[in-house]
């Protein structure tokens, strides 16, 4: 057993059952502190929601397999109080939770399972060891002058980063359910929406103030940090932020821990642990309407009302269907016919992010809906003749935003070929469903974990029930949470 270098009272323990692979309940809560060469470890089939493997100093975060949807397995680092995960390996690709998964370090960390094809590993051949720092960092060191660092989680964030994490322009913060990402661009902080097809939209921006630093050209690129003094900030070689985003604790003495996520609404936001509770504290989006997707497809959302509504009025919103399909792909390529689509037109309407949107200069209502039907990448334009903008969308229609101003006015494609749409939406949606029906498991297992606790408060709950009611899409399948196996 030099695998794992573990208090003595422990190593007795492990060796008095080590060769037994159902382990007492009692003994799964038992984690090493750093993991060596020859390290091999298999899931427990008694284990529900976590078997840890690896903490850190002070037991704060806990690497280990975390058990979703009954028999699906992610390697994860959770902060262990709330069971909340903040670094996975296998976010979307998970292995299963059989014996045939196996994590080892072989001077490379790896998880493998034949039976879903998983293959991960840290690709690093020659670390020495893995260890869990006390900032939630997972890193494989190499022995040597300085215990160097050869690979480290923070370098790879899932959806989320916590305090003092350096996110660079190399990374992306993707929702659970894949639609959503931030990024860095050359000078501003993004949320973008990916579409089927892989075309990305930006639907937030965030550029410097650049109150106590200016962003030099040539100095590289900048990045974000979240400070343990109550801001998200952006840097670019300078100490100094270029700009801070304020927390809701902004300079309020010792907020013990903060992380911001990409949430699977969109939204991006930033929470503070309290010791008992993640409080949120931060959001970036505000006004649900200003989302990208509040309301689904041909979706109304208008701000004030409590209720989301449909592009067509003939229609009502009612969840889970919602409005109507989501179109899928373009109305361009052979096998299209030009009837394929009928147009929705609808007064009163416009995008939510507008300004961040491509738009042509169109001198009448018939020009800008012109250039929509003649061009098959368009599924929808709307005119404001005041200011003689059209504003073109090239993905399939989500939802728009009320303005009460008769004017501005929608024009939108519908795809006819609804049984035609449903087979190849079949496919599309089944690979967003996957990770959709992975969420709302989540979701169930985090409601179940909350009432058996007598409805103690998880994140999310409290502070999003605002968006919670009419507001379907926005119920917080966010919450992952899950039941560490030593808390009974
Ligand atoms: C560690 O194991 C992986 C997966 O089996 C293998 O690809 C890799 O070459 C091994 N690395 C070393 C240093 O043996
Ligand atoms: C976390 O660990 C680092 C060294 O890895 C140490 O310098 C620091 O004091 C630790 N943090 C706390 C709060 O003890
Ligand atoms: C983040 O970047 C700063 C400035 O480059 C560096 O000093 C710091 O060590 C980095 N932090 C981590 C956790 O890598
Ligand atoms: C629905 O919209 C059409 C066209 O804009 C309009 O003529 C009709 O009166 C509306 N119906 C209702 C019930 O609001
Ligand atoms: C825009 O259209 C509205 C009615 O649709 C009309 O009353 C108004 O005069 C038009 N404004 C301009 C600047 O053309
Ligand atoms: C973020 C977090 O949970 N920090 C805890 C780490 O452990 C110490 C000592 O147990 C706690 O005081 C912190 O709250």
């Amino acid at each position: 057993m030099d695998y794992i270098r573990l208090p003595s009272t422990l190593i007795i323990l492990l060796l008095v059952f080590s060769s037994d692979t159902t382990w007492p309940s009692c003994l799964a809560v038992t984690s090493a502190q750093e993991l060596l060469k020859g390290f091999s470890a298999t899931p427990v089939s008694s284990v529900s929601s976590f078997q840890p493997i690896l903490s850190d100093q002070f037991g704060n975060f806990s690497l280990g397999f975390l058990r979703l949807n009954r028999n699906q397995l992610a390697l994860a680092v959770i902060h262990v109080a709330s069971s909340e995960p903040l670094w996975s390996a296998n976010p979307i690709h998970l292995a299963s939770w059989s014996q045939s998964t196996r994590l080892f370090f072989n001077g490379s960390l790896v998880i493998s399972d034949p039976e879903t094809d998983l293959l991960w590993s840290t690709a690093t051949h020659d670390g020495d060891r893995v260890v869990l720092l006390n900032t939630s960092n997972l890193q494989v060191q190499k022995n040597g002058d300085s215990g160097s660092v050869i690979w480290q989680s923070f370098d790879f964030p899932t959806n989320t980063i916590v305090q003092d994490q350096n996110f660079t322009a190399s990374m992306a913060l993707v929702s659970l359910n894949g639609l959503y990402s931030m990024r860095m661009g050359a000078d501003f902080m993004g949320l973008y929406a990916t579409y089927t097809g892989g075309s990305d939209e930006l639907y937030w921006k965030r550029t410097p103030l650049e109150a106590k630093a200016e962003i030099v050209e040539g100095d590289g690129p900048i990045y974000a940090r979240i400070s343990s003094d109550g801001y998200l900030g952006m840097y670019q070689t300078s100490t100094k932020p270029l700009d801070v985003q304020k927390f809701k604790n902004f300079q309020r003495p010792n907020p013990l821990f903060l992380m911001v996520r990409t949430e699977p609404d969109g939204n991006l936001k930033g929470y503070c642990w309290d010791g008992s509770t993640w409080v949120l504290n931060y959001q970036a989006i505000d006004d649900i309407c200003e989302l990208p997707n509040p309301c689904g497809s041909y979706g109304l959302c208008t701000p004030g009302a409590s209720e989301c509504s449909c592009l067509d009025n003939r229609t009502s919103y009612s969840s889970p269907g919602g409005c109507m399909k989501e179109g899928y792909g373009d109305l361009c390529g052979s096998g299209i016919a030009e009837d394929s689509y009928w147009v929705l037109r609808r007064r009163g309407v416009e995008p939510a992010h507008k300004e961040l949107m491509r738009y042509e200069m169109a001198n009448s209502l018939e020009k800008c809906e012109g250039m929509c039907e003649d061009d098959c990448r368009c599924w929808g334009a709307l005119y404001y003749n005041a200011t003689g903008y059209c504003y073109v969308v090239e993905h399939p229609i989500q939802t728009m935003v009320g303005t009460g101003v008769e004017s501005k006015v929608g024009y939108f494609k519908v795809r006819k070929d609804a049984r035609g749409q449903r087979k190849r939406v079949g496919m599309v949606v089944g690979i967003v469903l996957g990770v959709v029906v992975v969420a709302a498991v989540i979701g169930a297992v985090s409601y179940e974990r909350r009432r058996r606790r007598g409805g103690g408060k998880g994140m999310g709950e409290e502070e999003d029930r605002v968006t919670s009611g009419p507001y379907k899409n926005l119920e917080s399948a966010s919450f992952r949470s899950i039941e560490m196996s030593n808390s009974h």
